[in-house]
């Protein structure tokens, strides 16, 4: 059988921490496509001669060229700009919707039948926009956001209580973006849900909500640190896990951004909600209960995403 093929649009920070991981994993073939000549091309055949050391067998290849992508099972799509510090995620908007629409195109034209992952931000409506340029079914087309944020949120609850973090769960929900909804109620340690752990005297409540709080900020904290772009190698093994449950079927329950149509009483949107991802790509939406504060925490974000989504309206009006 074949090896999958897996098209990385934007072969810039993300683009080749994904190309690398790819390989080792040994998931399948890399395209890598960027506008920026000889990147994609460096960066492919700089992965592809740690093959021996690392003993994978994958062909990478670098292009400009959208033919290259031809019939990929996978496309990730980083393509755009990043934030700088003092930037919101909203701020990147007008650049990253142009290129969006000739993203759509691409994997349109070349590769209609692939499982697309957006990563570009501002996340939730850019990937509303990938779907809308593109065409592609809205169950083969998500984006990446809640594995991170709730990757964020595991390790800030692993510090705190000093366990490992494989015994850590916990839900993101919602917008990508300050509004997003980290769910205490659904978070746990072992099954413990967050609000007994307090009870049971492991933290207080005013640590939990700095650590809500610090999970909120999770990407602007690193924007900060690196000063010259924004988080990579979390984001790259997040949008690899769901990847990785596509390709072999897992039936992960993942929260990532999907189309909500009438899930979570939302008509035709995508916000960060709980999924399945298995071989139908979003085979379901997870429509749990809130409580009334989670449900006002969860409208405020939507709404969020859904001004960002008019935005989008406002400059293109081929998605009006
Ligand atoms: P960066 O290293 O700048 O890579 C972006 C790449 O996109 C560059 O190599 C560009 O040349 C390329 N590019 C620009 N325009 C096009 C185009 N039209 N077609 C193809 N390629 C193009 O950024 P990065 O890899 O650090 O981040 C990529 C995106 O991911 C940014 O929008 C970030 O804000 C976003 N991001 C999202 C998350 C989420 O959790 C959702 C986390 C971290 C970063």
């Amino acid at each position: 059988m074949a090896r999958p093929k897996i098209a990385l649009i934007g072969a810039g920070q993300i683009g080749g921490t994904l190309a690398h991981l790819v390989a080792l994993k040994e998931l399948g073939d890399v395209v890598l496509f960027d506008i920026a000549e000889g990147t994609p091309e460096g960066k492919a055949l700089d992965i592809a001669e740690s093959g021996l050391s690392e003993g994978f067998d994958a062909k990478l290849k670098g292009t400009q060229d959208y033919a290259d992508i031809a019939g990929a099972d996978v496309c990730i799509v980083t393509a755009g700009v990043p934030r700088k510090p003092g930037m919101s995620r909203d701020d990147l908007l007008g650049i990253n919707l142009k290129v969006m629409k000739s993203v759509g195109e691409g994997i349109a034209a070349n590769a209609p039948d692939a499982f697309v992952i957006c990563i570009t931000n501002p996340l939730d409506a850019m990937v509303w926009a990938l779907q809308q340029f593109s065409g592609l079914p809205t169950n083969k087309v998500c984006g990446m956001a809640g594995v991170l944020d709730s990757a964020r949120f595991r390790h800030f609850l692993s510090l705190e209580f000093d366990v490992s973090m494989k015994d850590v769960t916990a839900f993101v929900l919602g917008g990508h973006g300050d509004t997003m909804v980290p769910l205490t109620r659904y978070s746990t340690v072992a099954g413990i849900p967050l609000p007994d752990l307090v009870k049971m005297g492991w933290t207080t409540q005013d640590k939990l909500d700095a650590i809500v709080q610090r999970t909120r900020d999770g990407g602007a904290e690193i924007v900060g640190l690196l000063k010259t772009g924004s988080a990579f190698y979390a984001p790259a093994t997040s949008a690899i896990e769901m990847a990785e449950a596509y390709l072999k079927d897992q039936k992960r329950l993942l929260p990532c951004a999907a189309y909500c149509d009438g899930e979570f009483g939302l008509d035709g949107f995508y916000v960060g909600v709980p999924t399945i991802i298995g071989a139908g790509g979003i085979e379901k939406i997870v429509d749990i209960s809130l409580s009334k504060d989670e449900q006002a925490m969860f409208d405020n974000s939507v709404n969020a995403v859904k001004g960002l989504v008019e935005a989008c309206k406002g400059i293109d009006e081929s998605l009006a």
